[in-house]
């Protein structure tokens, strides 16, 4: 049982392909409540820092590609249990592999452009939402 916080970021593939709405309607059927949400876009830095773990893969450079070439929406949910159900609601990494009826499933193009993010961990949602919201942007 996780806690009751995630972070995730609807990534510039579905927002340029106009899922936004989609996906926000996913996510509230699923039972979150938004208690924080920006549409914003990330420089190069903070690309580089929020995915500053995978700063040794081979995908690193084109995942700071991506992340960056379009605004994306941000936002902080809640919900009991949070993160470990959205990381089912939005299934695996590649969409290829993830469940039916997932986000990524519905949305998603390949392990790169995978349409949304969801944290892995109650630890990391914390310093994710932390790095996109301050406390008064939070409800
Ligand atoms: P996650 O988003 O499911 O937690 P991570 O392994 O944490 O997956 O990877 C972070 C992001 O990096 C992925 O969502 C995806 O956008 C990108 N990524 C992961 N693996 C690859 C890859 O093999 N090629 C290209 N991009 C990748
Ligand atoms: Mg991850």
């Amino acid at each position: 049982m996780t806690g009751r916080r995630t972070f995730t970021m609807i990534k510039p593939d579905a927002v340029e392909n106009g899922h936004i709405g989609a996906i926000l309607e996913k996510i509230s059927s699923a039972g979150f409540k938004i208690i924080a949400m920006k549409y914003t876009q990330l420089s190069r830095r903070d690309a580089q820092e929020f995915y500053a773990i995978h700063r040794d893969r081979p995908f690193f450079g084109e995942l700071i590609q991506f992340m960056t070439r379009g605004p994306i929406v941000s936002a902080i949910l809640e919900k009991d249990n949070a993160v470990d159900d959205f990381r089912a609601l939005i299934g695996a990494t590649n969409p290829a592999e993830a469940a039916e009826g997932t986000i990524r499933k519905l949305f998603a193009k390949d392990i790169g452009e995978n349409a949304v993010h969801g944290s892995d961990s109650d630890e990391n949602a914390l310093i994710e939402g932390s790095f996109h919201f301050s406390g008064r942007e939070i409800y």
